[in-house]
């Protein structure tokens, strides 16, 4: 196993217009100000901090079919994608700060663009956000993200014109979830259709995080080893712990479950490129609750970039001698 130096990208993605609640803009700053690039350099990653993207305004936004807000849900995600693509072609590992889910499109295709070959996606949520916009309970648009970039899902999107720049990019033979434990039956059926491998919490339960990475990495690896694509959204976790959230879900990763998911990436040597998605700080009903989730992600993301529980020392760290 190796443990490389990461120079990480990071990109602020003050976004919310993929879902109804107000505040998941506000999850880049809340991160930065828990002082996220700091501990990153304080365990010996580089870091460039390429700021906060700006996202227009789109007037007359309206739905197209189910599809809501699908104007400002393009736009955001297209400019996304370039700032993911230049970030990974200057050589920085992209850390994608949102903002709520539908930004794993513009990060997941920006990504894509930006390397030789096919990515996996590691995808740890509550949540499988591959509704197409046929399927959709909601019409939002981060409960859709992944089946706009599954090439074997391509024939069950209608034409949205705002998303016409998307091109799929993913095969769903390179995605694994982890933390399932709310999905919709047309979500459950695509998944199965498409043979999408899945450790939900029945598996994490039953197995254990240990096994169940385990078996990702020997599934993702069967074949060639492709650059992983972390696709980390905060509820995943319990919200015991992650209350900040705009869509809780009962029964969850532990602090300790979710820590070790990015401990065991990292000394894959593979991790490519990291989102953290979906902390809200408008939705914790105490001050405690906010930071809790603020700080988990955190840890999650210091635990992507190197971070060990056993303890960290620099590669070349002598003693002092008396
Ligand atoms: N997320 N399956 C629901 C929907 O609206 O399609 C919930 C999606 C949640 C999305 O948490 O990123
Ligand atoms: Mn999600
Ligand atoms: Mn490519
Ligand atoms: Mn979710």
């Amino acid at each position: 196993f190796k443990r490389d130096h990461h120079s990480v990208g990071i990109i602020g993605a003050p976004f919310s217009k993929g879902q109804p609640r107000g505040g998941v803009e506000k999850g880049p700053s809340v991160i930065r100000s828990a002082g996220l690039a700091d501990k990153l350099k304080a365990q010996g990653c580089s870091v460039k901090d390429y700021g906060d993207l700006c996202f227009e305004e789109v007037p007359g936004d309206e739905p197209v079919g189910r599809v809501k807000r699908p104007g400002a849900v393009g736009s955001a995600n297209q400019r996304l994608a370039h700032a993911v693509y230049t970030a990974k072609t200057e050589g920085h590992t992209p850390l994608m700060l949102g903002g709520d889910h539908s930004l794993a499109i513009g990060s997941i295709h920006g990504h894509a663009a930006a390397i030789p070959g096919d990515l996996s996606v590691v995808w740890v949520d509550a949540h499988a956000d591959i509704n197409t916009p046929l399927t959709t309970p909601t019409g939002n648009v981060h409960g859709q993200s992944m089946s706009y970039l599954i090439r074997e899902l391509q024939s069950k999107i209608p034409v949205i014109p705002q998303f016409s720049w998307i091109k799929p990019c993913v095969s769903a033979k390179d995605i694994v979830y982890i933390g399932l434990r709310d999905v919709d039956p047309e979500e459950h059926y695509i998944l199965k259709y498409l043979g999408i491998k899945v450790f939900s919490m029945t598996e994490v339960d039953g197995l254990g995080i240990a096994r169940v990475m385990e078996e990702t990495c020997d599934y993702l690896f069967s074949h060639v080893k492709k650059p992983i694509h972390l696709s980390y959204d905060i509820d995943a976790i319990d919200p015991s712990l992650t209350p900040a959230t705009g869509t809780p879900a009962v029964g969850g990763l532990t602090y300790r479950e979710g820590v070790y998911i990015t401990e065991h990436i990292c000394q894959t040597g593979l991790l490519s490129a990291v989102d953290l998605v979906e902390v809200n700080p408008q939705r914790g009903t105490t001050e405690a609750q906010v930071q809790s989730t603020v700080d988990i992600a955190v840890d999650v993301l210091l635990g992507c970039f190197g971070r060990r529980r056993a303890g960290n020392h620099p590669a070349d760290y002598c003693l002092p001698e008396p």
